[in-house]
C-alpha cells in the first residue's frame, strides 16, 4: 500500500489538528525532517511546534513494531500477526455466538483518514454485524454538528473557506483559542485586523488569542446561551437585525424573538459576568458591520447544553442575515486532523457514509447496494461514545448504568472492544470509571503506534503505520478534502490500519467485501457510497484532489470543482430555509456549591496534543509542557495559600488529580483551567463530569464543580512528561 522506497521529498500534511498544514517530508524513514509547504494555500508556509517536530514520531524508540498478545503470565509479549489475528477472531466469534452480534463494539477516531473511517464503519456493519460503533468525535464536534444540521440542514464546520476571514469586518470567536490550538490560523485574524476588522473573543481566560483581540468577554463557564440571547436582545432593541433576510431565508424567528426579550443586559451580566457595556459594544460591532462571522470552538460546545449553545449563536448569525452572505456566517472550528471527514463516512453510531442517517430507508438501500449486501443485514443505530464505554463489561447486561443516568444505558453489555485511533483512558470524561469498565471487558484490542494508556490494558495490541507511511485523504476544518501521500514504508512488522481491518474481515469470512489493493480504491468506493448524500465525494479522485490543492465537498460527479461556499442561494432543509431554534440558558450539569465551590474547565496547551500519546514522547514538546498545570487566578491562589509552582490537589465528585499551580492573572477568580493531555494522577478527566447533552451526547468537559487543596511538597508527583 506504500511506495516502498524512500523518496527525496514528499508533499504531505501534518498528523495532528484539523488545520492539516501542508508540509514536505525529506530524508529516510528513520531520520526524516519536516519543512513547511509554502505553496499550500491553507497554512501558507506556517507550521506550529507540533508540526515542526512531527517527524520524530516516525522513528521513535517507543514505537510498536510487532503485534503484542497478553500471555499466560498476564504480560503483553511480542507475537506474530497470525497469532494476534487468530486470538482476536476467536474472541469475537465466541462472544458473538454466545451473546449476540452487538456484544462486540468498535471505537474509532477523528485522526483516522476518510478511507479508514469508512472501512471501519463498513467493518462493524458488514464483517461484525454490530450496531455498536462510535468514535471520539462524539467528545469533540458532535454538538456543533447536531446544531448545524438542525438549523442549516447540513454540518460542514466552516461553510466558507478560511480565506474569507480577513475580509470579515467583525468576528465573534466563542470558546476557542487558536493561538494555542491552531497557531497558523492567527495569520488570518492578523490580516483581518490589518484590513481594519475587529476580533471579539469570549473565554473565561484571557488567552493568547484574546490578548490580541479588540475585546475580551470574560464569560462564566456554562453561560454561553445567555450571552448569545443577550446580544440578540440588544440587536432587536436597536433595530439592527436583518428583517428582509429573516423573512426570505429563515423560519421560526418569532419564538426566538420572544425568548430574547427576556435576556435584558442586566440579567445577562448577572449570568455571564460580562459587563453590560461590553455586551452593548459587542452587539453594536456585530450589528453595524456589513460583514461579520460568529465562530465557535469547544468552549460552548463541550457542555451538556452544547447543542443549545451552538444553536443560540446560529440564531444570532441568522438574525443578522449573515449565513450565506460574502465573508460572513456561522462556523465551528473542527479540531482533529480528520474531525470533519471522520464524522461523515460511517464510524458514528447513527450514520452511514456520505453523512447519511442509518435510520433513513433510502440511505440504507443505497449503501447496502454499494456494499453488495441485503438492506436487512445492516444493523440499526448503536450506542454513542460515552454510553458505549459505560456499557462495557458482562454485568452491564443487567442494566447497571451508574454514570449516564436514566435513559443513558442500553440492555446488553459489550464484552469485546476494538479501539483504533483513540486513547480513552486519558481523554474520556470520568476516566476512572471508563478505565474500570475497560478492565471488565472479556477482550480488548487496540491498534496504535504506541503503547498508549488504553493499549496498556489490551489483550492484543496491533502496531499501525503512521501518517507518513500510508496514503489517504483527510477533510480539513473548511471541508477541503486533501491528500496525504506515503513517503516511507512502515518499519518492522507494522501494517496499515486498512490492511489490519481487511485481514480481520477476511478471518471473519467476509473477505469478498474487503479486498482493496490500495487506499485509493477504498476512496473510490467511499465516493460511490457517499453519492447523493449531504457529504458527497463522488466527483473527487486522488488525482483531482492533488491537482487542486484539495476539493471542498459537496463534490458530486456533476460539480467536480466542489463547493467552497455553502448556503449562497438556499439551505438543504425541507423548505430551503434556515431554522431558528428557541434556546434558553440552563444551568450546567453541576454548578459550584459549598462543597465544591469553584468551576473547573478543561482544554489544551500549545505543545501537547490530545491524550498526549504522541506529543508526550517528543523532547522539544515536553520541554515546553512537561506536566499538567492548573491555571489559578492569583487572588484565588492566595485564599488557598497557594503559590506559583505549588502542587495542588483538585477534587470533584468523580475523583481527584494532582497538578501544579500556574498563576494566571486573567482567568476568572471562580474558575480553574486544567489541560487534559496527561494520564495517571495528572489526569484532568478523573475530574470531569460525563453529563451528556440530550441530543449530541457530548460530555460536559468544559464545566464542573471542583475544590482544591495545597499538597505538602514531599507528596508532590515528580515532574516527568510521560507518566504511566
Ligand atoms: N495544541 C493543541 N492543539 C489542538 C489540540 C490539542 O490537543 N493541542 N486538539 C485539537 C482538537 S481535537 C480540538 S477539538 C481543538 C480545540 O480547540 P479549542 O476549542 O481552541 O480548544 P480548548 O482548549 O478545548 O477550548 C477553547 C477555549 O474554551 C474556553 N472555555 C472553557 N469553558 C468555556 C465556556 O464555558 N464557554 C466559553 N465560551 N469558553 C470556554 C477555554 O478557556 C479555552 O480557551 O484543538 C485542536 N488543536
Ligand atoms: N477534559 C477534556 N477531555 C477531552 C477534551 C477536553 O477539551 N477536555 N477534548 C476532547 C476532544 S475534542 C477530543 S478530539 C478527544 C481526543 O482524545 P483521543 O481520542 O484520546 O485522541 P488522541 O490522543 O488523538 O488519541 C489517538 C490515539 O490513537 C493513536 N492514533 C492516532 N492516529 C492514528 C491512526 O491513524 N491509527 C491508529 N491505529 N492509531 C492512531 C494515537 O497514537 C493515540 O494513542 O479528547 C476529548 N477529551
Ligand atoms: S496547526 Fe495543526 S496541522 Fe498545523 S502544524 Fe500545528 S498541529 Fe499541525
Ligand atoms: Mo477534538
Amino acid at each position: 500500500m506504500q511506495s516502498g522506497a524512500a523518496t527525496l521529498e514528499t508533499l504531505t500534511h501534518c498528523p495532528y489538528c484539523a488545520f492539516q498544514c501542508g508540509m514536505k517530508l525529506r530524508g529516510a524513514g528513520d531520520g526524516p525532517s519536516v519543512a513547511a509547504n509554502d505553496e499550500f494555500p491553507v497554512n501558507k508556509g506556517a507550521l506550529c511546534i507540533k508540526g515542526w517536530t512531527a517527524a520524530e514520531t516516525l522513528g521513535h524508540p517507543d514505537r510498536l513494531l510487532t503485534p503484542l498478545v497478553r500471555n499466560s503470565a498476564g504480560e503483553l509479549a511480542p507475537a506474530t500477526w497470525d497469532e494476534a489475528l487468530s486470538a482476536i477472531t476467536r474472541a469475537f466469534e465466541a462472544t458473538q455466538a454466545s451473546y449476540g452480534k452487538d456484544a462486540v463494539g468498535v471505537f474509532g477516531g477523528g485522526s483516522l483518514t476518510n478511507e479508514k473511517s469508512y472501512l471501519l464503519g463498513k467493518f462493524a456493519r458488514v464483517a461484525l454485524g454490530t450496531s455498536n460503533i462510535d468514535y471520539n468525535g462524539r467528545f469533540c464536534m458532535s454538538s456543533a454538528a447536531a446544531a448545524g444540521i438542525r438549523a442549516l440542514g447540513v454540518d460542514r464546520g466552516l461553510p466558507f473557506p478560511l480565506e474569507d476571514i480577513p475580509h470579515a469586518e467583525t468576528i465573534l470567536l466563542v470558546g476557542s483559542n487558536p493561538a494555542a490550538t491552531m497557531p497558523p490560523m492567527m495569520q488570518y485574524f492578523e490580516a483581518q485586523r490589518e484590513n481594519g476588522g475587529n476580533l471579539i473573543v469570549a473565554d473565561p481566560r484571557r488567552t493568547a488569542t484574546a490578548e490580541g483581540a479588540a475585546l475580551h468577554l470574560r464569560i462564566a463557564p456554562g453561560s454561553d446561551a445567555a450571552l448569545a440571547n443577550g446580544l440578540l436582545h440588544i440587536l432587536i432593541g436597536r433595530g439592527l437585525i436583518d428583517s428582509d433576510y429573516i423573512e426570505a431565508r429563515t423560519e421560526g424567528f418569532e419564538r426566538v424573538r420572544g425568548i430574547a426579550a427576556t435576556y435584558w443586559p442586566e440579567r445577562v451580566e448577572r449570568i455571564t459576568g460580562v459587563p453590560e457595556s461590553q455586551l452593548l459594544q459587542t452587539a453594536l460591532m456585530l450589528g453595524r458591520s456589513p460583514s461579520a462571522m460568529i465562530l465557535t470552538g469547544r468552549g460552548p460546545e463541550q457542555q451538556s447544553q452544547g447543542v443549545n449553545n451552538a444553536l443560540s449563536f446560529i440564531n444570532l448569525a441568522l438574525a443578522l442575515g449573515l449565513v450565506g452572505k460574502p465573508n460572513s456566517g456561522w462556523g465551528c472550528l473542527t479540531g482533529q486532523g480528520n474531525g470533519q471527514g471522520g464524522r461523515e463516512h460511517g464510524q458514528k453510531a447513527d450514520q452511514l457514509p456520505g453523512y447519511r442517517l442509518i435510520t433513513d430507508p433510502a440511505a440504507r438501500r443505497h449503501v447496502a447496494a454499494v456494499w453488495g449486501i441485503d438492506e436487512d443485514e445492516l444493523p440499526g443505530p448503536g450506542k454513542s461514545a460515552f454510553e458505549l464505554l459505560d456499557s462495557l463489561g458482562p454485568q452491564r447486561a443487567s442494566g447497571d448504568f451508574t454514570a449516564s443516568g436514566p435513559g443513558g444505558g442500553n440492555a446488553g453489555g459489550i464484552r469485546c472492544l476494538m479501539v483504533m485511533g483513540s486513547n480513552v483512558v486519558v481523554s474520556a470524561p470520568n476516566s476512572g470509571l471508563v478505565e474500570r469498565r475497560l478492565k471488565e471487558l472479556d477482550f480488548l484490542v487496540v491498534a496504535d503506534y504506541f503503547l498508549s494508556e488504553t493499549a496498556q490494558l489490551a489483550d492484543v495490541v496491533l502496531p499501525s503505520a503512521q501518517w507518513a507511511e500510508e496514503d489517504g485523504t483527510m477533510t480539513n476544518l473548511e471541508g477541503r478534502v486533501i491528500l496525504r501521500r506515503a513517503a516511507f514504508a512502515p518499519p518492522g512488522d507494522v501494517r496499515t490500519d486498512l490492511e489490519i481491518i481487511q485481514a480481520l474481515a477476511a478471518r471473519l469470512g467476509k473477505e469478498r467485501f474487503f479486498s482493496f489493493p490500495d487506499a485509493e480504491s477504498v476512496f473510490d468506493e467511499l465516493g460511490r457510497a457517499s453519492a447523493g448524500g449531504p457529504a458527497d465525494y463522488s466527483g473527487m479522485s486522488y488525482g483531482m484532489i492533488a491537482e487542486n490543492q484539495g476539493l471542498f465537498w459537496p463534490c458530486p460527479a456533476e460539480k467536480q470543482e466542489g463547493t467552497p461556499r455553502m448556503f449562497t442561494s438556499g439551505f438543504p432543509t425541507a423548505s430551503g430555509k434556515a431554522r431558528f431554534h428557541p434556546v434558553r440558558h440552563q444551568p450546567s450539569g453541576e454548578e459550584p456549591d459549598e462543597e465544591y465551590p469553584l468551576y473547573l474547565t478543561t482544554g489544551r496547551v500549545l505543545a501537547q496534543y490530545q491524550s498526549g500519546s504522541q506529543t508526550r514522547r517528543i523532547g522539544a514538546l515536553n520541554e515546553l509542557a512537561p506536566s499538567a498545570e492548573a491555571e489559578v487566578n492569583p487572588a484565588t491562589a492566595e485564599r488557598y495559600g497557594l503559590s506559583d509552582g505549588d502542587p495542588v490537589r483538585l477534587e470533584t465528585r468523580r475523583g481527584n488529580a494532582t497538578l501544579t499551580v500556574k498563576l494566571s492573572p486573567t482567568i476568572r477568580p471562580d474558575t480553574i483551567f486544567a489541560p487534559f493531555h496527561w494520564g495517571g494522577q495528572q489526569s484532568a478527566n478523573r475530574l470531569t463530569n460525563p453529563a451528556l447533552d440530550p441530543i449530541s451526547r457530548m460530555p460536559e468537559f468544559k464545566v464542573c464543580a471542583v475544590r482544591m487543596h495545597p499538597v505538602p511538597s514531599d507528596a508532590a508527583p515528580p515532574k516527568i512528561g510521560n507518566e504511566e
